[in-house]
């Protein structure tokens, strides 16, 4: 998962640029980048870290100009070096950046044809290049000097008839202007909105509306599937259909955890959807349980919190914080003579012992995925002097793979996968478990004031919206990450030497 965001501005949108990216930087911690252009020139920072990490004071003084695009990075398989940072950059035709959300399943394929056919070169192991390359490789056959709105456009009809999967993208046409663009399930989410200043109306292009909130901006709207939006350097917008058969199915894992909750995507308060995902976890428990014995209910922090609220309410049960997060945890170094630890949880959450001696507790968490974390929390619950810990997940069993731009282990590594919901609680240590059913997920999400009954559901239920995945894909991918992960590996074990040495 990434965040992707473009300005058209009035002065300088450096700035704006760095904190929009702040905004989103949940969508990713691993890398980030901003490119701006002035007078036909661009200005590209870009590197591995943390926004605040990546841009001092020196590089946002070169990003001069008053439209650009920027990126905060999420490692997906294949991407981890600060080479596979983006914006990415082409320079034919008239020099375009990308930056993109998401991920298309056939990548392969397309790398291929733009080799062999549209004879153009590739340089990483990102699908982002492959997609600013199609892009690029559509808008130069319509071989204008100028393009026009038209143009663009009609690049963005190809991209969608040639990549399959999901992507938020946006692009900046050197000289020219900014295009956004959402693949035709609208999995991911993009909108767009506006702010007027002295100097006239500015727009942003982004990820998640929250950004626009926060640097002032007013949302226009989310951009439909398969729509785009054109935004020249003189401020003139335009949008068009570029999909042959739109079709909305957004990513639902976007309101379990992925947004933020003062976001809202395609017209559904992030928020809001969590609170209907505590009612519905509440009736579930009623239904199971009326008798049950709950003493009081505990988030593990953060994103539960809304859920697990209104679930405590719904019960008439205590809410209580019984766990505190470190919000400074530092980096982990590797130092000579031992072997590279991973962070305990233990070193970001803290319970409150009052909270839990001699209770029946309630945690709820907004997902479980590979069922490491959640164990360490139980382990910790009944430490904390806990009688009795059991365990709501606000969303269903994560039991299949993403395979559009979330980062979610293999399949194998997935707690769920080939298991009921009694292993699972025996696994982690639960003495009771209660996932979300997903029609209540699902009505949570889609069954507020706005209405959409159809989402990418594919990590709970194994339907993939593109319809282009099977066994054989999975396979490829599951692959491709345990020999990213032996490289990782073999690079860890070089470093330790070196040190060792
Ligand atoms: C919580 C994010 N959320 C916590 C991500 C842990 C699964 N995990 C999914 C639970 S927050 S595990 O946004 O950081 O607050 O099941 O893999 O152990």
């Amino acid at each position: 998962m990434c965040g992707i965001v473009g300005i058209v501005g009035k002065s300088n949108v450096n700035q704006a640029l760095y904190d929009a990216l702040t905004v989103l930087q949940h969508r990713g911690q691993d890398a980030a980048g901003i490119v701006t252009s002035h007078d036909g020139r661009l200005f590209l920072r870009k590197d591995n870290g943390l926004v605040r990490d990546v841009f001092q004071q020196r590089h946002m003084q070169r990003l001069v100009g008053s439209i650009g695009i920027g990126h905060v990075r999420y490692p997906t398989a294949g991407s981890s070096t600060s080479a596979e940072a983006q914006p990415f950059y082409v320079n034919s035709p008239y020099g375009i950046t990308l930056a993109h959300n998401g991920n298309l399943t056939n990548v392969e394929q397309l790398a291929k044809e733009i080799y062999e056919s549209d004879l153009r070169h590739v340089n990483t192991n990102s699908d982002s290049e492959v997609l600013l390359n199609v892009f690029a490789h559509e808008l130069a056959v319509r071989g204008k000097l100028q393009p026009t709105e038209e143009d663009v456009f009609a690049a963005v009809s190809h991209v969608h008839s040639r990549c399959v999967g999901g992507y938020a993208v946006v692009a900046m046409i050197t000289g020219y202007g900014i295009v956004g663009f959402r693949d035709p399930h609208g999995i991911r989410p993009v909108v767009f909105g506006q702010r007027h200043t002295d100097e006239g109306v500015e727009y942003m292009i982004a990820s998640e509306s929250v950004a626009l909130d926060v640097l002032g901006f007013t949302l226009i709207r989310d951009l439909a599937p398969g729509e785009a939006v054109y935004i020249t350097e003189e401020g003139q917008l335009f949008t068009k259909q570029c999909a042959e058969a739109p079709n909305l199915q957004p990513c639902i894992f976007e309101h379990v955890y992925l947004a933020r909750p003062d976001s809202i995507i395609d017209g559904i308060s992030v928020y809001k959807a969590r609170l209907r995902m505590g009612e519905k976890l509440a009736d579930k428990i009623m239904r199971e349980r009326p008798e049950h014995d709950i003493d009081v209910v505990i988030p593990i922090p953060d994103t539960s919190r809304t859920a697990a609220l209104e679930l405590a309410n719904r019960l008439g049960v205590k809410f209580r914080e019984g766990f505190v997060k470190n919000r400074y945890i530092g980096r982990t170094f590797i130092m000579p003579g031992q072997a590279a630890r991973k962070k305990s949880v233990r070193q970001k959450l803290n319970a409150i012992e009052l909270e839990f001696r001699g209770k029946n507790v309630m945690l709820v968490d907004d997902s479980i995925v590979r069922g490491t974390t959640c164990k360490q929390i139980i382990q910790m619950a009944r430490e904390a002097g806990a009688k009795n810990v059991y365990f709501c997940s606000a969303a269903p069993a994560v039991r299949y793979p993403n395979v559009y731009g979330i980062d979610m282990p293999s399949v194998h590594e997935l707690i769920a996968h080939n298991r009921t919901t009694e292993q699972v609680a025996e696994l982690i240590g639960a003495d009771w478990l209660i996932y979300q059913d997903l029609p209540d997920l699902i009505d949570s999400v889609g069954g507020g004031k706005i209405k959409i009954d159809h989402f990418d559901c594919a990590v709970f239920n194994g339907e993939y919206v593109t319809g282009d995945i099977d066994e054989a894909y999975l396979e490829r991918i599951e692959q491709a990450r345990n020999d990213l992960a032996k490289v990782k590996n073999q690079a860890v074990s070089a470093i330790i030497d070196l040190y060792n040495n």
